[in-house]
């Protein structure tokens, strides 16, 4: 990884780092890319093609080597992230998206929580997906109206309310939920859970609801779900952390996790600059290359060098992480600004392709749809420069 010495900053990658990385890529453009345009057109998780990640070892990243995960530390995460997202970013989303569910267990959970619902990810082809966007609580995490409310003999809670916008929930064997155990105490009433919804046998927990994917306008091979509990019962070993600390759990997950939103933009970025290079000087107009003109050179100079930097960006947030420290500040950095610097890279390679690249007979114009949710997911552009100027201006301890 890239090692802060006692002379300086190092950017070269270890061998292992290397192997693990070019394991990512040949998957990639193996596996990958030959299915992406299809997985897109209908909507559809080539479930195969998932599996077989799982059983390469690149599902699961940031599952401990003693719970049988691969144990990569954040900065791995991106690397391999990146490449994923290259071969298809709706595909590696759902590929990853383990990671972000079992997040609050790795941050807060207890060693049996982890033992057993980290290790069903490591042990079986299993699913966990991440529960806290509610229809009217997006950006707004204290505005949460699921209720979870404890029984009077103190085993379990009830739990009641819906969720939208859920990762994988169609194939979650187990959510982490954020509800409110206390309404009256704004975001300091808020309590993360391990929900049980369906067990490897495909047995689906009495009182869950699932609705059918959603069509979305990019990342489409990913599914996004609306789940909904009424008095499902989850019994009080399965609550992470105490009462209140859900907020806080839920904050810690995505400071750990955006850089490998940043690495996914960046990977997306990278293939619109490659094939907008490929084009341009294959294109021939008024008898001449189209990368011979300013106008399209310069475009193509200006994503190469915002892909660098967005790299740079997401490597520093997670090697951040690794060091334990709180690495808010520079997780929002990486995410906003390889976000929408993913956004204008495909934009242009769209725009560098001209009509062609508008249609679907060409890869670009799907790179412009997936690109956008990056702008949303993981917490918006706009809420990452809130996130920025709060922890520039009013930094916490
Ligand atoms: N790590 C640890 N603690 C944190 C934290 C972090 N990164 N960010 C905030 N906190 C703590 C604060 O220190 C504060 O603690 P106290 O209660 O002890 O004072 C508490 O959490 C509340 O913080 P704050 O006042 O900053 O919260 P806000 O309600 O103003 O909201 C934002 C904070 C907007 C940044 C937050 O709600 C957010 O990230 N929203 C986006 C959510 C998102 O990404 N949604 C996408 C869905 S996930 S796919």
């Amino acid at each position: 990884m890239a090692v802060a010495t006692t002379t300086g900053v190092s950017f070269e990658l270890t061998d292992d780092q290397k192997e693990f990385r070019d394991l990512a890529h040949e998957f990639a453009e193996k596996e990958i890319r030959p299915v992406a345009a299809q997985a897109d057109r209908d909507s559809k998780l080539p479930i195969d093609l998932i599996r077989k990640g799982w059983d390469t070892g690149l599902m699961n990243l940031h599952v401990p080597e003693q719970y049988g995960g691969a144990g990569l530390n954040s900065f791995e995460g991106v690397l391999v992230m990146e490449e994923l997202a290259w071969g298809c970013s709706g595909i590696a989303t759902s590929m990853e998206a383990n990671g972000l569910g079992a997040a609050p267990v790795i941050i807060a959970g207890t060693e049996a929580q982890k033992e057993k619902y980290l290790g069903m990810l490591a042990d079986n082809f299993a699913f966990a997906a991440f529960g806290l966007t509610e229809p009217g609580a997006g950006s707004d995490v204290s505005g949460i109206q699921t209720t979870a409310t404890l029984s009077e003999d103190g085993t379990h809670y009830l739990l009641n309310g819906s969720k939208t916008f859920i990762t994988n929930a169609e194939l979650a064997n187990w959510i982490t939920i954020f509800a409110m155990t206390d309404k009256s105490a704004g975001h300091r009433g808020l309590t993360a859970f391990i929900v049980d919804v369906k067990s490897l046998d495909g047995t689906v927990v009495d009182g869950y609801t699932c609705e059918k994917h959603m069509e979305k306008l990019g990342q489409r091979a990913s599914p996004t779900n609306a789940i909904a509990f009424q008095d499902v019962v989850i019994p009080v070993e399965n609550r992470i952390g105490a009462e209140g600390e859900g907020f806080k759990i839920a904050m810690k997950t995505l400071d750990s996790t955006r850089p490998g939103v940043g690495g996914m933009a960046t990977g997306v970025a990278r293939a619109a600059l490659e094939y907008a290079m490929a084009y341009a000087v294959e294109r021939v107009q008024f008898g001449l290359p189209i990368a011979m003109n300013q106008g399209v050179n310069f475009m193509i100079a200006d994503m190469a060098t915002n892909i660098e930097a967005a790299r740079l960006l997401t490597w520093r947030g997670a090697w951040l992480h690794d060091q334990g420290e709180r690495a808010t500040l520079q997780s929002s950095h990486a995410k906003r600004f390889s976000a929408d610097i993913c956004m204008e890279a495909a934009t242009n390679a769209v725009q560098i392709f001209g009509g062609y690249g508008y249609t679907n007979e060409y890869p670009v114009e799907k790179l412009m749809r997936d690109a956008k949710i990056f702008q949303i997911y993981e917490g918006t552009s706009q809420i990452q420069r809130l996130v920025i100027a709060k922890e520039l201006l009013m930094p916490r301890g």
